[in-house]
């Protein structure tokens, strides 16, 4: 099972993602994306569950219209770990492209 991340490779990780912050009061991270339309957002989530499918390691995500403001944690593990920096490097990619 993956590792909760220590606090020093949870620092040097975060500090390399853009946008990615941690969540107060747990051990999560999280990053709002804003796309230019529902259509944009949708398209996002579609492609980032299908990413998260295939690691079998899924977001917590809100989408209104054109935001969809993510949180990864890993559940098993209790915190976050090596998979949410992956997933969160993955979308930052799927947003981006
Ligand atoms: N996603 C996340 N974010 N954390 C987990 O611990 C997790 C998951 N566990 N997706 C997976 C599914 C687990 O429940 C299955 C059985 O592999």
């Amino acid at each position: 099972m993956a590792q909760k991340l220590g606090p020093d490779a949870r620092k040097a990780a975060l500090s390399k993602l853009e946008g990615w912050a941690d969540v107060p009061g747990r051990d999560a991270i999280t990053k709002t994306f804003v796309f230019k339309n529902f259509n944009a957002a949708f398209g996002f989530m579609t492609r980032a569950a299908l990413v998260a499918e295939k690691m079998d390691h899924h977001p917590e995500w809100f989408n209104v219209y054109k935001t969809v403001e993510v949180t990864l944690a890993t559940h098993d593990a209790g915190g976050v770990t090596a998979l949410d920096i992956k997933l969160a490097e993955a979308m930052d990619r799927i947003a981006g492209s």
